[in-house]
């Protein structure tokens, strides 16, 4: 098994191989831009080291891995229009360097790119890659609708808080770890339990982002440091704040929890 190292390495090397800027230019260089700025690389190089866990090889994963890239930037520079924020990874934004219209075309290139991928794999992975990408895109851009609404409201409990970060954040992790499974051709079951997996480390990385949100090194974090609570975004913070200065919600906290450890 190749070490995480390796793996974010493999993917950078197939990245910088990518022909991404033609014409017009002005479509193409901040795909380039967002691209190359970085990131942690955490979705591509779940999808690799999925493949390899069943067998694999990582190398055949290289174009999904891609894929799962170019729709997460794509997800940020819109994510980045809306906010309004400055900075992404330490950088200008997209939107602030060319546009808010050629940031939402960009964008919009970006996710037809991102599907573009699956057309290098043969027709019964492309089409299980296909349906499992087309439903979470779907459901990112659900979770990204309750995530907007709830700026608005007082009341959103922490079951709302948790169904808004699965769909945001969660099943994209999920689905890259998914689609490793489907290039490795492992079994159904193999790939719904990696799925499921995937979930979970979803939900803990977007608590992680929420966190550092508020208590963020500046520096490393790369984007504003407390520009969710700025944005009136209800985070896992916020939520449990609300929590202690309400019994209403307080208790349904309790309840929540108790029902977690009845499970285990
Ligand atoms: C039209 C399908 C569609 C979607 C658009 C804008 C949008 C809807 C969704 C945005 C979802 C979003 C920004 C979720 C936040 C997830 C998150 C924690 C992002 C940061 O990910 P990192 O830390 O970033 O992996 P790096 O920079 O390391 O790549």
């Amino acid at each position: 098994m190749h070490s995480i190292d390796q793996f974010r390495d493999f993917f950078i090397t197939y990245l910088e191989k990518q022909t991404i800027t033609k014409e017009p230019e002005n479509l193409y260089e901040p795909i380039a831009y967002i691209l190359g700025l970085g990131g942690k690389r955490i979705r591509p190089l779940l999808t690799l080291m999925a493949t390899e866990v069943f067998n694999g090889d990582y190398k055949k994963a290289l174009p999904a891995a891609m894929a799962v890239e170019v729709f997460h930037n794509f997800s940020l520079v819109h994510d980045d229009i809306m906010d309004a924020a400055p900075l992404r990874r330490g950088n200008v934004t997209v939107h602030e360097k060319w546009g808010v219209n050629t940031g939402i075309l960009s964008g919009d290139a970006m996710l037809i790119l991102a599907y573009q991928y699956f057309e290098q794999y043969e027709p019964a992975i492309f089409m299980q890659l296909a349906k499992l990408f087309s439903k979470t895109a779907l459901e990112v851009c659900e979770g990204q609708q309750w995530d907007v609404d709830y700026e608005t409201r007082d009341d959103v409990t922490i079951p709302e808080y948790l169904k808004m970060i699965e769909y945001k954040t969660a099943v994209l992790v999920a689905a890259a770890m998914k689609m490793g499974a489907i290039v490795a051709e492992t079994s159904v079951e193999n790939a719904d339990l990696i799925y499921e997996f995937g979930l979970n480390l979803g939900l803990a990385f977007q608590l992680q982002d929420d966190y550092l949100d508020a208590f963020g090194d500046p520096e490393t974090f790369g984007k504003q440091v407390g520009g969710d609570i700025i944005e009136n975004k209800k985070t896992y913070l916020y939520l449990k704040a609300l929590a202690f200065s309400s019994n209403e919600e307080a208790s349904q906290l309790q309840d929540l929890f108790s029902l977690h450890l009845e499970d285990s």
